[in-house]
């Protein structure tokens, strides 16, 4: 721990850091909350958020702060310009300058730290709590996507490729189950069925960007439960964490990643995967407040795909922690061997309890438009 504590001091600039902890519970970063013994700087925070990039996983990680603070930047622009009504704190992160003056520090063995403020009076939850919850963390996603709405998508680089472009997991899956050799249990078969049976139909969003019916804008990339930060005294929305895969992409991306992630009561990392199921009643609450905000810039065809993207990030998500399950889990970290196989399981029930209910699930998007 106390290698942690040196660099987190690269970050200081004023106070010892006395506390540093692992944070969260992230399947890539390595994370840790850092207590100083007094306020830093201007800024006043006791704490900050120290992270290690995986870089296996983020080739490039100075594009990831590159993005970062584009996006950082104009989020801050519009804010100023025109702040959230005097009801309402919206809070963006500040990327921690290092004692060389940079946005991150290379450690003597070549790992990336950087560090970031870490937003007091707020708190996130593993899974939604009630229907405020539900419908506040729509309006967060709400909020940053309208918040990144004029930004050029090209402003931001292609930090992960591939990421989300579903057609691309499918063809590494294939690549890797040509190579898997073991017998197979009766919960890798049904995974295997699972996508077979759906291989055809995950080029949707794709096909649908090829022809020019969805484009790019800047997304988030990861918009689940866990990284929306709530007031802890209002239990209102406070902000969105996690600005890692800030970049062009999708919307839909960002929609059926907050949905898949919200709607699933039980939690991505619960062991009872076959009681998993998609609670409409909690889409019904999300998208309103999604809407809230996003109305004034979605298009018709936007809306006409709302219900594949909720299915499609379910179906994706399922599949990437099953590909890595099978290669022998080289990306998501794990607890155990089978973790990636119970992770699978979980968002593939999702996605077949998505389709079960698909009549609903349309009825309800078109309602609330
Ligand atoms: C990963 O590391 P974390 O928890 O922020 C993953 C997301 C998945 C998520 C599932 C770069 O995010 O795409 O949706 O796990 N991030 C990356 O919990 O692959
Ligand atoms: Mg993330």
């Amino acid at each position: 721990m106390s290698d942690i504590f040196a660099v987190a001091e690269q970050f200081t600039r004023q106070g010892r850091v006395i506390d540093a902890r692992e944070f969260g519970n992230g399947n890539i970063n390595s994370t840790f909350l850092v207590t100083l013994d007094t306020k830093m700087g201007t800024e006043g925070e006791r704490h900050f958020v120290l992270q290690r990039i995986n870089t296996r996983v983020f080739r490039r990680p100075e594009l990831v702060m590159h993005n970062m603070l584009i996006s950082i930047g104009h989020i801050r622009r519009r804010l100023e310009a025109a702040p959230p009504g005097p009801d309402r704190r919206w809070e963006v992160l500040h990327v921690l300058t290092a004692h060389d003056g940079g946005d991150h520090w290379i450690g003597p063995d070549g790992s990336f730290w950087r560090a970031v403020s870490f937003i007091e009076g707020a708190q996130s939850f593993d899974t939604i709590r009630d229907f405020d919850h539900a419908r506040e963390v729509g309006y967060a996603l709400g909020m940053f996507h309208t918040l990144l709405s004029d930004l050029p998508p090209e402003t931001l680089t292609d930090t992960l490729e591939g990421f989300h472009i579903t057609p691309l997991y499918l063809r590494r899956y294939d690549e890797v189950l040509a190579k898997y050799a073991a017998a197979g249990s009766p919960e890798v078969k049904y995974c295997m069925q699972f996508v077979g049976k759906r291989s055809d139909w995950a080029h949707v969003l794709e096909d649908a960007r090829a022809e020019g019916r969805l484009y790019l804008r800047p997304i988030h990339g990861d918009p689940k439960v866990n990284n929306i930060m709530m007031d802890t005294a209002t239990g209102r929305a406070v902000s969105i964490v996690d600005l890692d895969t800030v970049k062009p992409g999708l919307v839909h991306y960002d929609i059926g990643d907050c949905l898949r992630s919200c709607c699933n009561r039980l939690g991505e990392e619960t062991e009872a995967w076959e009681a998993v199921c998609f609670d409409t009643d909690l889409c019904r609450a999300i998208l309103p407040g999604y809407l809230s905000m996003a109305r004034a810039f979605l298009t018709g065809n936007d809306y006409a795909y709302l219900y594949d993207s909720v299915r499609l990030i379910a179906f994706e998500l399922g599949l990437r922690f099953f590909t890595d399950y099978l290669e022998g889990n080289v990306y998501f970290k794990v607890r155990r061997p089978d973790h990636n196989l119970a992770r699978a399981l979980v968002q593939f029930k999702l996605a077949e309890s998505i389709e079960l209910q698909e009549r609903t699930i349309r009825n309800l998007m078109s309602d609330v438009r």
